[in-house]
């Protein structure tokens, strides 16, 4: 029984030096078989596995991955978390996964740091007025928090704005208040320990090289890994920007492309900013972590690939686009940076969905936004796994759409160019 995290720990432990803290999570060896296997130890594989044991009872379960946890694009976000998209659809499932973050440090035990200090998504041209004006309508249908405000209101929320820009005034934005931020590895921490506790194993170092099909219908029989063989009745792939390569050891091609995002930090400044800000048109998208960092993002990469760095050129762009908009930070200096490989959909919407293969499913295309959508996604994922049918969060996000035109468009909502 792992030992619960509290303020009366943390005095515990400081009177005795720190000796007697726990590892948050085991590292064990692979069982021969398992009830469910998820591929991929990021927030959305951790998450499914997370519910599948709350919500439904299913605990043999193994998380395989061929990194670390958290490795991959759930530790290299810039942590935006919203749910002011367009589509029915996508507001449930990006509202239900805001509304768990809420809630998800004392539901974890773990604190991941949730801060909802509001989100804006700035217009810069009549395009983005009416755009964003027709969101917040959708929105308040939806039951979605947002209002569309004028420029005034923007400069009062973050004083550090120029209004009117040399190329792009504000024109007014769109506004989440209930939108913020978490830590990311936090996210994944913590629902890593949560599965450990449930008696789940975590398998890091573990990469699937096979996936074996047996039985008259060639259902899933277990998979290959760099740890030996695994058997299991159900597999779940939730690997990000290597769903092509892991559904094609099944057999099966997906409709997803992989490309390079990137980010950057600059070096730590006093608090000026207390909101999340993403200026689309200039392109670029900027908050201030509690270091002081200004955590700022700009759009993929123009092609396909699978670097983990991102071109310098976008540095470039992004950084020259916003000071436009923060000219504060023009004489910042860049304190690291680094990319990630997003898995990207013709409609930039996600797929959680059944396959061509019985008892394999798949959950990917959160693309360049989801890190917000982790615990909803999680939450859903592990009813198509548990039931083996999608309930009604999944079910739109079958990857059916795109042979039936059944598009869910989020190109604008996505917030990132690509
Ligand atoms: P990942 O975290 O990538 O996890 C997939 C895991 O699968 C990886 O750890 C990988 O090693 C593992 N894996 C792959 N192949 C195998 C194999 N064969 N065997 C075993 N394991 C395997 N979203 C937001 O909502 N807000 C943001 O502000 C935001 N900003 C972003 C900024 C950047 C620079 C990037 C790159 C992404 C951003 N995103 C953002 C998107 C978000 O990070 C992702 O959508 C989300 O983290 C995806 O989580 P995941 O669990 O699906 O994938
Ligand atoms: O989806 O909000 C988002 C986002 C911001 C930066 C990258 N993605």
């Amino acid at each position: 029984m792992t030992k619960r995290y509290s303020v009366f720990a943390i005095a515990r432990e400081a009177m005795r030096h720190h000796q007697g803290w726990e590892r948050a999570w085991r590292s064990p060896a692979p069982k021969a078989k398992y009830d469910v296997v998820i591929v991929g130890a990021g927030g959305h594989g951790l998450a499914t596995a997370y519910y599948l044991g709350k919500n439904f009872g299913i605990t043999n379960v193994a998380i395989l991955e061929k990194g670390w946890l958290g490795g991959g694009n759930t530790g290299r976000n810039t942590t935006i978390i919203r749910s002011n998209y367009l589509q029915d659809p996508s507001a449930a499932i990006y509202e239900k996964s805001r509304s768990l973050y809420e809630t998800m440090s004392q539901d974890l035990n773990y604190n991941v740091m949730f801060s909802p200090r509001g989100v804006m998504m700035l217009a810069q041209t009549e395009h983005e007025v009416r755009g964003y004006r027709r969101t917040a309508h959708a929105n308040a249908l939806q039951g979605v928090e947002t209002q569309f405000i004028g420029p005034e209101r923007v400069k009062e929320l973050c004083p550090i704005i120029h209004i009117e820009g040399p190329r792009y005034p504000v024109l007014g934005a769109l506004w989440q208040p209930r939108g913020g931020t978490a830590r990311h590895d936090a996210v994944a921490w913590g629902y890593a320990r949560a599965c450990s506790e449930m008696g789940m194993d975590i398998i890091q170092q573990c990469e699937v090289t096979a996936i074996h099909r047996s039985g008259a219908d060639g259902a899933v029989s277990g998979v290959s890994t760099t740890k030996g063989e695994i058997a299991c009745d159900k597999l779940s792939i939730v690997v990000a920007g290597h769903t092509g390569q892991v559904c094609g050891l099944a057999g099966f091609r997906m409709p997803i492309e992989a490309m390079p995002l990137q980010a950057l930090v600059s070096e730590p400044i006093k608090p000026c900013m207390d909101v999340v800000v993403m200026a689309n048109t200039v392109h670029g998208y900027m908050s201030q972590s509690d270091k002081g960092e200004m955590v700022i993002g700009g759009g993929t990469d123009g092609y396909n690939a699978f670097t983990q760095r991102g071109s310098f050129h976008h540095i470039e762009e992004t950084v020259r686009a916003l000071i436009e908009t923060f000219p504060i930070i023009s004489r910042l200096k860049m304190l690291r940076q680094w990319g990630g490989i997003v898995d990207m959909t013709g409609d930039r919407s996600p797929i959680l969905s059944k396959t061509p293969v019985r008892n394999i499913f798949v959950n990917c295309g959160w693309g360049t936004g989801g890190f917000k959508a982790i615990p909803g996604s999680g939450w859903a994922m592990a009813e198509l796994v548990a039931k083996g049918e999608p309930g009604a969060l999944a079910a739109p996000f079958s990857m059916d759409r795109f042979r039936e035109g059944r598009f869910i468009d989020e190109s604008v909502a996505a917030g990132v160019a690509h």
